[in-house]
């Protein structure tokens, strides 16, 4: 009897489909990052350190220097990852040809060639305004600045990102989502906090003034809880964008690497979906702070898919890649993090949350504990493997080679 067979035998036992998850799984989107091939650099004219307290550390060899190895690079980290995905660009990754094009200049045609490329393999694309990187983010403050004339400019870049979102989900003929995060805070104590929060209400507002045309774009509200440089207070905290998705009936981006180490983004699902209609996630993982470190298949992850799963939040939810690591093969970082994305989601839908639920409903709490950590050393692998190979992806480890063959032949001529 071949691993799968026995493994689907067992999970069956526990009344659960193992080909009813895999057929779930192979229907869950997730949104790869473009900016994990680049270090967070962008392809406008003068570019360096992404500033706004993003921090990518490591100079492995390697990294892509134009938009045509962006794009070779996320091929061949697609052709290594199951299941359908998408590609997550931010405004600073547009064709700008050489040219220089000002953030409140950009406009859907610097991304006609993504769209091309992305027809051709066949997969769509979301979008996000670039708020970090600029002189005009220098002081630390972007849609929150003071300074009206500085506002101006990223509230007109962020309206022009919302048509570019318009244009690639017409395009695409499916809704892009286009995420907001902004790098706003102070290194120190700020005794103007309301100042800060009313002026970014009132930008927010402005950028989403027009109606995009239905069915084209949503918009998405990132919330952050601290970061280098503004440790002592970021404008656009969680419960400023919590407030705001409610009342704007916008997306609330969870980055699970953007709160309190031991607050668990898993238990906010069930929570905020009761006041939000569709949520966007960026995994991540964290390491003492947000880190951006490459997604593994760990507790917080795990937990967060299976929040997903119980409470039903897959069809409200769309799921993005948020983490950037130098110091390793990127591409190599790329694919152990997707796949480790889609480990957690694939274990979160072998669970027989029926059973345990009748056995919470019950009051059998001893049996609940038993069953779900019975649940951890099922063979889980086996029908990983077996999804790998039914979507002609290489199962297990199977796939490193595939990483360490590309380093030699294309990395490493990249000096
Ligand atoms: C920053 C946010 C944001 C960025 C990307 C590059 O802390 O997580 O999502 O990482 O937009
Ligand atoms: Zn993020």
């Amino acid at each position: 009897m071949s691993n799968y067979k026995s493994a689907s035998e067992r999970y069956a036992a526990l009344g659960v489909d193992t080909s009813a998850a895999m057929k779930k799984l192979a229907e869950i989107p997730i949104s790869l990052h473009c900016w994990q091939t680049d270090d967070v650099g962008g392809f406008e004219t003068s570019h360096g350190d992404p500033g706004g307290g993003l921090a990518v550390t490591g100079n492995f060899p390697g990294k892509a220097r134009s938009l045509g190895e962006v794009r070779q690079d996320l091929e061949k980290a697609m052709s290594l990852i199951p299941g359908k995905l998408r590609v997550n660009l931010h405004a600073n990754y547009g064709d700008f040809e050489g040219k220089r094009v000002d953030r409140d200049q950009v406009e859907p045609a610097h991304f006609a060639s993504w769209v091309e490329w992305a027809g051709q393999q066949a997969i769509s694309l979301d979008f996000n305004s670039t708020f970090f990187a600029h002189p005009r983010a220098d002081s630390g403050f972007t849609l929150s600045n003071t300074d009206r004339g500085i506002r101006d400019f990223w509230v007109e870049h962020s309206k022009r990102c919302r048509e570019i979102s318009a244009f690639l989900g017409a395009r695409q003929g499916n809704t892009c989502v286009h995420n907001v995060w902004i790098p706003d805070g102070s290194k120190d104590e700020t005794v103007n906090r309301l100042l800060h929060r009313q002026l970014l209400e009132e930008s927010l507002d402005r950028i989403f003034e027009k109606e995009m045309p239905a069915g084209t774009m949503t918009d998405a509200v990132e919330s952050k809880l601290f970061g280098i440089g503004s440790e002592s207070f970021v404008v656009g905290s969680f419960e400023f964008y919590l407030g705001y998705a409610i009342t704007r009936k916008k997306m609330l981006c969870l980055d699970m690497g953007h709160f309190h180490p031991t607050e668990s983004v898993a238990d906010k699902v069930s929570a905020v979906l009761l006041y939000l209609d569709r949520l966007l996630f960026h995994f991540s993982r964290g390491i003492r702070w947000d880190s951006d470190h490459v997604l593994t298949f760990n507790d917080p992850l795990k937990d967060l898919a299976l929040e997903l799963v119980r409470s039903g939040a897959l069809g409200k939810s769309a799921l993005a890649l948020d983490f950037f690591d130098a110091s390793i093969n990127r591409i190599g970082a790329y694919v152990t993090g997707t796949r480790a994305a889609q480990k957690a989601l694939l274990y979160a839908l072998l669970e027989p949350t029926g059973m345990l639920r009748q056995l919470e409903q019950e009051g059998r709490l001893f049996e609940r504990l038993a069953l779900l950590e019975e649940m951890k050393t099922m063979p889980f692998g086996d029908v990983w493997d077996q999804y790998c190979e039914m979507q002609n992806v290489p199962p297990a480890d199977k796939w490193i080679a595939g990483v360490m063959q590309y380093e030699k032949e294309i990395l490493a001529t990249r000096y």
